[in-house]
C-alpha cells in the first residue's frame, strides 16, 4: 500500500501553468520553483516537515502579483494529496500541535475527512515579507484545504516576527499532515469512519 501512495497533478490555466506530483510515504525531499523565492521556501518546509516528498513546478502569472502563483499551487498540491491518498484507507485522520519557533507559537490541528473547511486565525503586523504579501498564506491554506478535502485549523497563539510566524503556520501543517497521514498499524485497511467512507 505504502509505495502507491504517489500522485501527478498538471494544471493549465491562462494565468498560471502548475505541475505538481507528490509522494506521501517519501523522506520529504523536494524540487520547487515557483518563481516567488519566499514560498519556494515554505513549500521546501512543507515537504521536509511532512515527509511528503514533492516536485513542483509552476509558470505563474508573476508580472500581475503572485496572488494566481500561490493559489494554483495550493490547489494543484491539495489535488495531489487528495488523489495519492485515494479511499483515504487506513490513515491516523487526525492530529493537531503546536509549534514554537523563537518568540512565536503556531497550532495546526486537521482532520482527513472529505470535508474541505478552513479555520484561520492568524493575523500578520505588515503587508509583506519582503516582497511576497502576507495576505498571500491564507490564500495558499484555503486552496489547500478545499482540494485536499482536510478539515483544517490553524491558530498562531503569538508571535512578532511576520516570517516566523507564516513559517510556523507551514511548519505545524506539515507536521500535522506527516502524522494524520501516516498508515495506521491497527487499522490497517479500514476507512477511519464509522460511517465507512471519508
Ligand atoms: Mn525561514
Amino acid at each position: 500500500m505504502a509505495e502507491g501512495r504517489t500522485a501527478n497533478v498538471a494544471r493549465k490555466t491562462n494565468e498560471t501553468s502548475v505541475s505538481v506530483s507528490v509522494n506521501l510515504d517519501g523522506t520529504g525531499t523536494s524540487k520547487i520553483s515557483t518563481g516567488v523565492g519566499f514560498f519556494d521556501h515554505m513549500l521546501e518546509q512543507l515537504s521536509r516537515h511532512s515527509l511528503i516528498d514533492m516536485e513542483i513546478d509552476v509558470k505563474g502569472d508573476l508580472h500581475i502579483d503572485d496572488h494566481h502563483t500561490v493559489e494554483d499551487t495550493g490547489i494543484a498540491i491539495g489535488q495531489a494529496i487528495s488523489k495519492a491518498l485515494g479511499e483515504r484507507r487506513g490513515i491516523m485522520r487526525y492530529a493537531s500541535l503546536d509549534l514554537a519557533m523563537d518568540e512565536t507559537m503556531t497550532k495546526a490541528a486537521i482532520d482527513v475527512s472529505g470535508r474541505p473547511f478552513l479555520v484561520w486565525n492568524v493575523s500578520f503586523s505588515a503587508p509583506k515579507i519582503g516582497s511576497f504579501d502576507t495576505e498571500l498564506v491564507r490564500e495558499f491554506f484555503q486552496a489547500l484545504a478545499q482540494n485536499a478535502g482536510i478539515t483544517l485549523h490553524i491558530l498562531n497563539h503569538y508571535g512578532a516576527n511576520n516570517h516566523h510566524i507564516a513559517e510556523t503556520c507551514f511548519k505545524a501543517v506539515a507536521r500535522v499532515l506527516r502524522t494524520a497521514l501516516e498508515i495506521d498499524p491497527r487499522q490497517a485497511g479500514r476507512i477511519p469512519s464509522t460511517k465507512g467512507t471519508l
